[in-house]
């Protein structure tokens, strides 16, 4: 069922009427994203521009930007279905018996099948430019009025840990600089800056080989935003999401592996210790991330498929695309946390978040300041290190009702006693913290209050009306006339 590339996956839309082609010229820089943003927030579909102004290729926004794209692209009828198979595979971990352990080998045998393979030729390579090509023949956008130039948005950035070899995929937007040098926009606790400090340790060659690949079958885009821990390949995951190993091809000009049937690939290098000014970049907290210094690609190589298509994204006031892509990953992610955390029965990132910014967490308490316990967890796990408040509910709010998530803490804080204040590194992209990458974070304990944690009062329960009276107005409701629903 995987799809064999982008354009496979564009047939699939198009045949489900989750794609819109558009004739006319549209100019990358402002415009396109005017375009997209109406459409994404008017749940519309995914868009393919055939002519960009000033490129012969065309160019795709708004992929994966609504629940439906995102459940085609996975394969699947809903998250839950690729939550539940997530699950499956990390539960056999632990087999108890002999028959456990039996029963274990075929799932781990198709794990196995997930591994990327190496191949000796790939639609990416079709056209081959080492010489006179120029990032300007591709249709890449200008976002947002401030922005400092044009940046790709949706590149899959792949480098070896310079110690280990270890791959890693990230997906960090890179502006144009010219023709052939980019920004690279390594956040600093993300893996692909770690393996820059870490060619920087180097007494010589402080160089980095970057490959950049743009556009693939859908789950293999996805792999550069997954936040699989640093030393799991990200490949591996893709391929286990789409149930296909990710084909990959050697690179012309670096010793990088690219997906073999990605649109556009662009090879090159990093020299340590080179930084240059990067940004403005209207960025996903729908505020513009300013200038800051970061490392430059310098481009050896570019490659496509014959008339490739450029795949695109952009981010801005919520909601956009990426709000649909990291809410599949919430998802996709959560049965790995609770098998962490056992008590955590669901979380919730709402759009306004800008995800860095909020976590809800419901939790089943079962021993006293449980619920700071967990906070510490989400602090301590990954990429969610980053996320300024965490809120932990009980089980019984329904997190993904942020009115509930609202009326149901407040009620259940006293905020001097409930408040925890933490100090720790912090997104990049947070303007109001006191220093870049450091500042503070607030844990909300909204669960119910317990006498041994030190509540002497008696918590009270919540107002429901009881069956038996809800029963005999049902029975009433029509002859009361009031028309309107019979049961809320
Ligand atoms: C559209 C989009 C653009 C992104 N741009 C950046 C970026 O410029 N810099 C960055 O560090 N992370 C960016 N991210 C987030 C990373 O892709 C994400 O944190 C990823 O898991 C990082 O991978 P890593 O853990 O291997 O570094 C972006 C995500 C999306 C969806
Ligand atoms: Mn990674």
């Amino acid at each position: 069922m995987a799809y064999r590339n982008l354009r496979d996956f564009l047939a699939k839309l198009q045949k489900e009427g989750e794609l819109k082609r558009i004739t006319a010229e549209v100019d990358p820089v402002l415009e396109v994203t005017e375009i997209t943003d109406r459409v994404v927030k008017g749940g519309g579909p995914a868009l393919l521009f055939e002519r960009p102004k000033g490129s012969g290729f065309p160019l795709v926004t708004n992929l994966l930007g609504s629940e439906r794209r995102i459940n085609l692209a996975l394969g699947a009828d809903s998250l839950e279905e690729v939550a539940s198979r997530v699950h499956s595979f990390i539960d056999v971990q632990s087999p108890r018996g002999l028959l456990d352990k039996v029963k274990m080998l075929p799932k781990l045998a198709e794990l196995g099948s997930f591994f990327p393979k190496t191949v000796r030729h790939g639609e990416c390579q079709e056209i081959v430019k080492t010489e006179g090509y120029s990032l300007n023949s591709l249709p890449i956008l200008k976002c947002w009025p401030q922005d400092g130039g044009r940046f790709i948005t949706w590149p899959m950035v792949i480098t070896k840990n310079p110690m280990t070899g270890k791959r890693n995929v990230g997906c960090y937007r890179m502006q144009v600089f010219d023709e052939r040098t980019t920004g690279m926009h390594w956040q600093t606790q993300k893996n692909g800056a770690e393996h820059y400090r870490s060619v920087g340790e180097r007494k010589a060659e402080r160089k980095l080989e970057v490959a950049v690949a743009i556009g693939s079958d859908p789950c293999t885009c996805l792999s550069g935003i997954l936040p699989v821990p640093p030393d799991m390949d990200e490949f591996l995951f893709s391929g286990f999401l789409s149930g296909k190993p990710v084909e990959l091809v050697q690179c012309k000009t670096v010793d990088l592996e690219v997906p073999a049937n990605a649109e556009i690939v662009l090879e090159g290098y990093v020299e340590h210790g080179e930084l240059r000014t990067e940004g403005p970049f209207g960025d996903h907290t729908g505020f513009y991330s300013l200038e800051g210094q970061y490392p430059v690609l310098h481009l050896t190589c570019m490659t496509h498929r014959e008339n490739p298509v450029y795949l695109t994204t952009f981010v801005g006031r919520p909601l956009q695309e990426d709000y649909f892509i990291g809410h599949a990953i919430e998802r996709i992610f959560l049965p790995v946390m609770k098998m962490q955390y056992p008590e955590i029965v669901d979380i919730a990132m709402p759009a306004e978040g800008v995800f860095q910014n909020l976590m809800i967490v419901a939790i089943k308490k079962t021993y006293p300041g449980q619920a700071r316990k967990v906070m510490n967890a989400i602090w301590s796990l990954g990429q969610a290190m980053l996320t300024k408040v965490v809120v932990v509910v009980d089980h019984d709010v329904d997190v993904q009702n942020s009115r509930e998530v609202l009326w149901k803490s407040l009620c259940a804080i006293d905020p001097e006693r409930d408040i925890q204040f933490v100090l720790g590194p912090v997104d990049t992209l947070d303007h109001a913290a006191r220093l870049q990458d450091f500042g503070s974070k607030m844990g909300i304990d909204a669960t119910r209050k317990w006498r041994e944690e030190g509540y002497s009062g008696r918590w009270p329960d919540e107002i429901k009306m009881d069956d038996s009276t809800k029963k005999r107005v049902d029975a009433m409701w029509s002859q009361l006339k009031i028309g309107q629903s019979k049961n809320k």
